[in-house]
């Protein structure tokens, strides 16, 4: 039996629906719950990937509804469609995510598909409609959720991160090397942005670490005298086991059911904490955490790992949801920033953030390497960095740039240190082309020949986001089909188009 569809926005906090499709004909296209997690587009009968390793169920997925591990069955957050061959299909979204989480699943049952929604937290406004082209009514219901949490889409920058080239050894001296090395090239950054590696410890931002050769206030006026803004990176949601921040105020973070601070991830040699952000205390740490490093003269916070804020455990305040919780952490954050700060949230809630973030990081870290095989497909974790991991993901949530400036991660032009071939190289700046949204560098300028800056200038050049043609075709599990150009993420070529590559249209 088929039910009649809604076309209507409904307030609900849970449906289902059967629908009259062929699930050996069907495609789902799912998002998955923070920057990290996976967003593709499959066959309804193939295997949703659930990660072996228990410990990568926090730090890439949410472990209170992870993938399902299932052939048939897919889960996704926020919204999901299911596709036809002729490119339409169903299309349900959540209009509201400021304090609930919509939790979505798709099954092929037999002759049918089955769609079930469940929304953790208070009842929100949802759609669910048949359309006859699901890629627009996904971007319409896309920009009305946008709307609803009043986004912010500031112009895009184009910013050097020290990341990917220096990883925690960062020092001082190789920012302001890197920066004085592009003003002389005349690259067009915005801004340079320190990342991890200055701090003494995790949640101990103001204690510089032993390598770093200096303190992160003293940066700021450097780059300013080379004509560039400030960016600092900040994990504010975690705290180490070793820092300051957790010996001082153990009872700032999540718990467990033993009232025990609750490791909520591993990374850094070791487990971490999160912070409580229902926790008054914790949200005036971070409101001037936020105001201290502006005040140092930094206009751009990366914001990191921010999913802590919305893990399962016993909070404070027991009455708020967990996208509440989120929700609060983050509002502290612009709060002490301020409005002007820019900020770029990574390892996010994705929706949760709507309204807040200025750009969000839509995929997994960029890596000199294509694929990590031996993770993604044997350990079933496509989360890790790796190059066909982030062009995977970031172009299946194209639709997300009506939410704030997607960030596809970085642009690697260099040859040196590097695994990449030029068609991959090529691949990463037609992702960067086609997605739209922030720029970004983490070569290191001197590395780079008149080839290598040449494709660092064009993967600068700020686009329009582009939409894909259909849907009902994909070379390698993602949205791979765009107006301006294909990619084949597929390892043998497909339609003339090389393994791993990009084939730009002709512009007619
Ligand atoms: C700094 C880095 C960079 C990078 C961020 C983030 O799932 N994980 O284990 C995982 C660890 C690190 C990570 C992403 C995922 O990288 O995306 O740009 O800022 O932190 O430590």
């Amino acid at each position: 039996m088929t039910e009649p569809v809604e076309t209507a926005s409904l307030e609900t906090t849970g449906q289902g629906w059967t629908l009259a499709l062929d699930p050996s004909q069907t495609r789902v296209l799912v998002n998955g719950f923070q920057s990290w997690s996976e967003a593709e587009v499959r066959p309804l009968t193939a295997k949703q990937a659930v990660p072996l390793m228990a410990w990568r169920h926090q730090q890439g997925h949410d472990p209170a509804f992870l993938p399902s591990g299932e052939a048939g069955v897919w889960r996704s957050h926020t919204l999901i469609a299911l596709i036809r061959p002729d490119g339409g299909g169903y299309v349900g979204h959540s209009l509201d995510e400021s304090r609930s989480f919509a939790h979505w699943e798709a099954r092929a049952s037999g002759s049918q598909v089955s769609v079930s929604l469940k929304v953790e937290g208070p009842s929100i406004p949802i759609v669910f409609t048949e359309t006859v082209n699901v890629t627009l009514t996904l971007e319409q219901l896309s920009a009305q959720l946008a709307r609803t949490m009043r986004a912010r889409t500031p112009p895009p920058l184009r910013v050097w991160c020290s990341w990917y080239s220096c990883y925690r050894g960062v020092t001082l001296q190789h920012m302001l090397a890197n920066a004085h090395v592009s003003r002389d090239r005349a690259l067009p950054f915005d801004v340079f942005q320190l990342d991890d590696g200055f701090q003494a410890d995790l949640g101990d931002w103001t204690l510089p670490s032993g390598h770093f050769g200096g303190h992160a206030r003293d940066l700021p006026v450097g780059l300013s005298e080379l004509g560039f803004a400030a960016g600092i990176w900040l994990a504010p949601f975690l705290a180490g086991p070793e820092s300051e921040l957790f010996r001082t105020h153990p009872e700032w973070t999540l718990k467990g059911e033993d009232g025990l601070p609750l490791p909520i991830g591993h990374n850094w040699g070791g487990p971490y904490y999160g912070l409580d952000t229902t926790h008054p205390e914790v949200l005036a740490w971070l409101r001037d955490l936020a105001r201290e490093v502006v005040g140092w003269g930094y206009t751009y916070l990366k914001l990191d790992f921010l999913f802590a804020g919305a893990m399962p455990g016993v909070r404070h305040d027991q009455s708020k949801t967990r996208a509440e919780a989120y929700r609060m952490g983050l509002v502290a954050l612009r709060e002490g920033a301020g409005d002007e700060t820019f900020l770029l949230l990574c390892g996010a809630p994705l929706a949760s953030s709507i309204g807040v973030a200025d750009a969000m990081r839509t995929g997994p870290d960029v890596a000199p390497l294509w694929d990590d095989e031996s993770r993604r497909v044997w350990l079933g974790d496509a989360t890790g960095p790796a190059a066909r991991n982030a062009v995977h993901t970031a172009l299946s949530r194209w639709y997300q740039h009506a939410w704030y400036q997607p960030d596809p991660d970085v642009m690697i032009a260099r040859r040196e240190l590097s695994l990449l071939s030029s068609a991959e190289r090529h691949t990463l700046l037609g992702l960067l082309d086609v997605v739209g949204g922030l720029r970004a560098s983490s070569d290191p300028i001197d590395m780079l020949d008149d080839e290598g800056l040449t494709l660092l200038r064009r993967a600068l050049e700020i686009s329009t986001p582009d939409r894909p043609r259909t849907l009902a075709q994909s070379f390698g599990g993602a949205a791979t089909h765009f107006t301006r150009g294909t990619f084949n993420l597929t390892d043998a070529p497909q339609d003339g188009i090389r393994a791993h590559g990009y084939r730009e249209h002709a512009h007619d």
